[in-house]
């Protein structure tokens, strides 16, 4: 397992649609491992493979609350079969958003098909925390940030932002 680098805003290929994948194989395994072994480094609850700069419809996930007790959950080309029409609100952020947190509205309940770190089709019910995630992380696979539902304004001013502490960065 690797940690690998994670992207962040503004950076064009968090815009690009990520493309399925044939099946599970070796190599998707060792992405999940990486992704994984990631999104724990940085203290995520989810990740996306793009975030790695992998355009694949790949995603992990632990929303487990105890770290002695993980909880990973594996998902490869994620559809999501059925959205509640009742929202639920929930402060988000993201790791290709560092230190930037809005409360978004999404359906509170969804279904998602998808196949499992063994290639195996399943079909699971999400709601709470859960379904929020899998929604944020599903936008990703679309090219779709958190900050795309806030207002132009809010989003330009945190898009500026994180540029400046960029081009800050650079230069140490
Ligand atoms: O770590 C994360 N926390 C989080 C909190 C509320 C809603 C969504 C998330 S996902 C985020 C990790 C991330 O950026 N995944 O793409
Ligand atoms: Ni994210």
């Amino acid at each position: 397992m690797a940690i690998r680098t994670i992207i962040t805003e503004p950076n064009k290929l968090l815009r690009q649609i990520s493309k399925p994948v044939n099946g599970v194989g070796k190599d998707e395994q060792k992405l999940m491992d990486d992704m994984l072994e990631t999104m724990y480094d940085a203290n995520g609850i989810g990740l996306a493979a793009i975030q790695v700069g992998v355009p694949k419809r790949i995603i992990v996930m632990d929303i487990s609350k105890d770290e002695t007790k993980k909880e990973p959950r594996y998902f490869v080309n994620p559809v999501i079969k059925n959205k509640d029409t009742e929202k639920a609100t929930y402060e988000e952020g993201c790791l290709s958003v560092p230190n930037q947190f809005a409360e978004i509205d999404r359906p509170c309940k969804c279904e998602v098909e998808y196949l499992d770190y063994h290639g195996e089709k399943k079909l699971l019910k999400a709601d709470g925390l859960l379904a929020t995630c899998i929604q944020h992380e599903m936008d990703h696979l679309e090219g779709i940030l958190f900050i795309d539902y806030l207002s132009k304004l809010k989003r330009s001013m945190i898009i500026k932002k994180l540029s400046k502490k960029k081009s800050t960065a650079a230069v140490l």
